[in-house]
């Protein structure tokens, strides 16, 4: 008999440090991970089994379907946007070729157990692409349809496995009298830039924010690769973990959508660095705008609209900005660098 177990690829990375911690917090669910590195200690007795590997490779995800029975599916890997850029083709092969594999792997999943499995995919604001600044201070809180038009590989990406798991989840071998959709329970956020206090991005291009805060904390210099009125949304990694679970928990029947905004706060990045200086004071902070850099996070919406999550399924996040700074990055990274 195969163990049901939760799957959750990308496990080494910022998301998945958070939510194997909290699932693994919450008690019952044995979890399985999987990612190119192998994970950190503090991770390794949380999980039933790590596997150490792609998810390119089909023999690997073979011999988690033969050992396992996958009920739920948290597909966090991906190569983010900053990281896409230098190396597009691959990005595209673990991004969308990697995504592909995983819809197959929770279709066959679904087929061996008979029940449908819950994929959660973790998408972005990279999605998005506003054409100028003008348009973007226009634009106000962009909702789910609107200017799906992303400059980035990593943003073209995004956009088109949020289709995939639409087709997974509706139309799968439509032409096929044997096979019918609905075995995929596809479930997205477009998530905002994330600020975790226990981890640092790597790769992305909303990463400023938490490299200036991470960075003053250890009382290195920090030199902001975008301007000061640069403004994107933005959420606390445990806002971020909380909603992944709300929304995988929620009633089929609640749901009007398979792709869901969320955001908490966007301040500007100059309004990080003050909040940054206030904990740090005398924290060496300047901004050295990286054009190109620069103009990904200008085409990324200033703010979303989060209706549609509040609700359905009852997005509610904890921290708004100054929270976040207060309750949870400062004591939390003060602590963690032990200043
Ligand atoms: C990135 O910057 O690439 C990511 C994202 C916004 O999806 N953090």
């Amino acid at each position: 008999m195969r163990k049901p177990v939760v799957l959750i690829t990308g496990a080494a990375g910022e998301i998945g440090h958070a939510l194997v911690t909290r699932l693994s917090d919450g008690g019952s669910t044995p979890i399985v991970t999987l990612d190119l590195r192998p994970l950190d200690e503090e991770l390794e007795s949380r999980v039933t089994r790590h596997f150490t590997g792609s998810i390119l490779d089909r023999n690997l995800l073979d011999s988690i379907l033969a050992e396992f029975a996958v009920d739920r599916v948290f597909h966090l890997a991906a190569l983010l946007s900053t990281r896409a850029e230098f190396t597009p083709v691959t990005a595209h092969q673990v991004n969308v070729e990697g995504t592909l594999n995983l819809l197959e792997f929770a279709q066959q999943q679904g087929q061996s157990h008979g029940r449908p499995v819950l994929f959660f995919y973790p998408s972005s604001i990279a999605a998005y692409g506003l054409p100028d600044l003008e348009t973007k201070a226009r634009a106000g809180k962009v909702r789910e349809d609107e200017w799906n038009l992303p400059i980035t590989m990593y943003g073209c990406n995004k956009l088109y496995c949020e289709h995939l798991g639409r087709y997974y989840a509706r139309h799968y071998k439509q032409l096929d009298a044997e096979s019918h959709a609905g075995r995929v329970d596809f479930r997205a956020i477009r998530f905002p830039g994330l600020i975790s206090a226990l981890t640092v991005p790597s790769g992305g291009t909303s990463d400023y924010a938490p490299e200036m805060i991470h960075a003053a904390a250890q009382g290195k210099p920090y030199a902001c690769f975008v301007r000061p009125d640069a403004r994107i949304p933005f959420m606390a990694m445990p806002d971020a973990v909380e909603a992944i679970l709300a929304l995988a928990a929620a009633p089929p029947e609640a749901l009007t959508r398979l792709v869901y905004n969320i955001t908490a706060f966007n301040p500007s990045a100059e309004e990080i660095r003050e909040l940054v200086i206030d904990a740090f004071p005398g924290a060496d902070i300047t901004f050295k705008p990286d054009v190109k850099r620069q103009a990904i996070v200008d085409s990324w919406p200033a703010d979303v609209d989060d209706e549609a999550a509040r609700k359905d399924w009852g997005l509610s996040p904890r921290y708004g900005l100054e929270e976040a700074f207060r309750d949870y990055l400062i004591p939390t990274i003060r602590r963690r660098y032990g200043k």
